[in-house]
């Protein structure tokens, strides 16, 4: 007999699974399917799983090509199931291309293409609906978007919008999309919600279109490169009860989150002082590098060193100063500071310049130290007079983090809420007001 196994979730079943199951099982007599536990799922950073297991495990008996049902429970098990069982042909999704090749040690290895387009099936019950995205841009973020978008249940990635029809199609192919175009319209017609990924300087009309079009936006930082297109946008979108969501990765992570909870708490007394930098040095003829492109320090770094400033010490400062260091036309490096009524700020931000990248919020009873790259946060101590009383906080961080911005954007959508208490309307704003403020070379000083 030959005997095959596959493995996955199988959460909110669609026909995407019903498509892997039903070729897994003709590729053999007898087909084994391992339903992951809700505990593996989150040891494995796989994020909003909706059902139950029990529920899950339904959903695979239901499409009746299972022939035995298991449930996968911890990392190596697979081993050792193919082992136990005398499994013959291991089958997993495209998508998992290459991650399961130390398995061909005990059986055949099969990657079966992964169905591209799920969003329209009917075969599931309507209870839940999967968030059916497309992409703006196809540049290096959105590749690592479509990767980080396997970790989030409920969510389908459907294809990508790029002006640029040939760098549409390739990304279309690599990431085995259903469909790439460089017609607006129709890119609109296939979606409900878009991911903007495209150069800082065109995100601002692509977020208004998208909005008009009736899609909730999850747009990269900075959302807009000023003050007033930021208003604008979160205006329009409050209008149309859509959600407007900025992606900075750590606004949603939940280390970062609790840091903040910490901070506000009052274990370190009153905040008098945040530092926060965030250095990254790269070379060549790259966006963040070029005039053209609106690269330079400031707009590519400063959303995530003003994010812990603006959430700890609000939005209303007396005054904003920067020091720039200035290389071919942008910003090599930025020092700024922020004086508040009872608290001062600084940050420092460079793509020419190296620094350590460490969080330190200072108070009157302590302080929190977060070491870099505290922008991912996993790890953060609470540190006090007397050594002996510091505290360390261990998590997690997964992948590279994306996925938790777009957890944060599809729970909103899920729940008809239109912006999120993790990086306000308001606070979205101050960003992009403190990048205006430097472009228009306010209180800008040369070094
Ligand atoms: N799949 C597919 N087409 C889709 C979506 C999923 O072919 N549009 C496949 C996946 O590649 C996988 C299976 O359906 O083979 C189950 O997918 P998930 O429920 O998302 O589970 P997954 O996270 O892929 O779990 O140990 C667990 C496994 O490693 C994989």
């Amino acid at each position: 007999m030959n005997k095959v196994i596959t493995y996955g979730t199988f959460d909110l079943l669609h026909y995407g699974h019903v498509n892997l199951l039903k070729r897994a099982k003709a590729l053999g007599d007898y087909l084994i399917v391992g339903v992951t536990s809700d505990s593996y799922d989150l040891e494995r950073g796989k994020l909003n799983v909706q059902q139950s297991l029990l529920q899950r495990i339904d959903n695979v008996r239901a499409t009746g090509f299972a022939d035995e049902i298991i449930v996968e429970e911890f990392e190596g098990q697979k081993i050792f199931d193919i082992q136990k069982m005398g499994i013959n042909t291991f089958v997993i999704g495209s998508d998992w291309e290459g991650k399961f090749d130390y398995l061909k040690e005990y059986c055949d290895v099969v990657y079966l293409e992964r169905t591209r387009g799920i969003s329209s099936t009917a075969l599931r019950q309507k209870d839940y609906d999967i968030v059916s995205i497309g992409i703006i841009g196809s540049g290096r973020i959105a590749k690592r978007f479509v990767k980080e978008s396997k970790y989030v249940s409920g969510v389908n990635i459907e294809g990508v919008f790029n002006p640029n029809i040939t760098s549409a199609q390739k990304f279309k192919e690599q990431e085995e999309l259903q469909f790439a175009t460089d017609d607006l319209k129709d890119f609109f017609s296939m979606i409900s919600a878009v991911y903007i990924a495209s150069p800082h300087q065109t995100h601002f009309g692509y977020i208004m279109e998208a909005l008009k079009a009736g899609k909730h936006v999850l747009c990269e930082k900075p959302l807009t490169l000023t003050k007033q297109e930021t208003m604008l946008a979160y205006d329009y979108a409050r209008k149309e009860k859509l959600v407007l969501l900025e992606a900075i990765k750590t606004a949603y992570c939940p280390a970062f989150k609790h840091m903040l909870l910490l901070a506000k708490s009052g274990r370190i007394g009153n905040i008098k002082d945040i530092e926060a930098s965030f250095t990254k040095l790269v070379a060549g003829n790259i966006r963040e590098l070029r005039v053209d492109m609106s690269g330079g320090s400031i707009n590519e770094l400063s959303s995530y060193v003003l994010l812990p400033i603006v959430k700890l010490l609000g939005t209303e400062y007396k005054k904003l100063e920067f020091y720039s260091y200035m290389q071919n036309q942008i910003d090599a490096f930025t020092k700024g500071l922020l004086y508040y009524n009872n608290a001062t700020a600084s940050f420092k931000v460079g793509l020419g310049c190296k620094t350590e990248g460490d969080l330190i919020i200072t108070g009157t009873s302590g302080y929190i130290y977060v070491p870099a790259p505290w922008w991912k946060t996993e790890y953060f101590e609470m540190r006090f007079e007397k050594p002996e009383n510091t505290t360390k906080y261990f998590y997690k961080f997964e992948g590279d983090g994306l996925r938790y911005e777009l957890l944060e954007f599809i729970s909103l959508i899920n729940k008809k809420q239109s912006y999120s208490q993790h990086l306000t309307s308001s606070e979205s704003i101050f960003l992009s007001s403190c990048i205006d403020k430097f472009r228009q070379g306010q209180n800008v000083n040369i070094i």
